[in-house]
């Protein structure tokens, strides 16, 4: 009797505290560039309507050998991308973009090949808020509506004329 009026305590104070970090991913979905690829990519709105910052510092999924956290640079006019070891700052009362062209969850060595329509779990992990489960949709035609330069993962390989670079470069 005494352990679970304990426990109680515990539970009631702790949804009382301020919220440290509160997570909420808006627009998930995933996408692969052929039925055949290897690969694919997840993309989100993740934001924290809390007071602390967090982070997003892995991913996991049964759809995929291994996940990785990516973003895109550009060396000599060339996109590539890399990973983000330290993972994707979600500041206080703010949020982060994971669209095409800029960070994304990379999922190497699919296990299936992306349907379109069909869904697939996956688990966010976040230093604060810990594990965030969630189901994405498989979204091959998916054309980012967020995508306000005009770059993605097709075309920004083909650019020639570096005209949609401008402002992205220091020099
Ligand atoms: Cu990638």
């Amino acid at each position: 009797m005494k352990l679970k009026s304990i426990l109680l305590g515990a539970a009631l104070s702790l949804s009382t505290l301020p919220a440290l970090a509160e997570i909420n991913v808006e627009d998930p979905y995933a996408r692969a560039s052929s039925p055949a690829a290897q690969v694919g990519a997840a993309f989100m709105v993740i934001t924290n309507s809390g007071d602390a910052d967090d982070r997003l510092i892995s991913a996991s999924t049964e759809a995929a050998k291994r996940v990785e956290l990516h973003t895109h640079v550009i060396t000599d006019g060339v996109a590539k991308m890399m990973e983000v070891e330290e993972g994707f700052v979600v500041p206080a009362h703010g949020e982060v973009l994971l669209q095409r062209g800029g960070y994304h969850v990379m999922m190497m060595g699919l296990t299936a090949p992306f349907v379109q329509g069909e869904t697939i779990t996956l688990n966010l992990v976040f230093e604060v808020a810990g594990e965030v489960p969630m189901v994405v949709t498989i979204d091959n035609e998916r054309q980012d509506a967020m995508n306000h330069d005009g770059m993605n993962h097709e075309n920004m390989e083909g650019m020639s004329d570096g005209s949609a670079m401008e402002g992205m470069s220091d020099n």
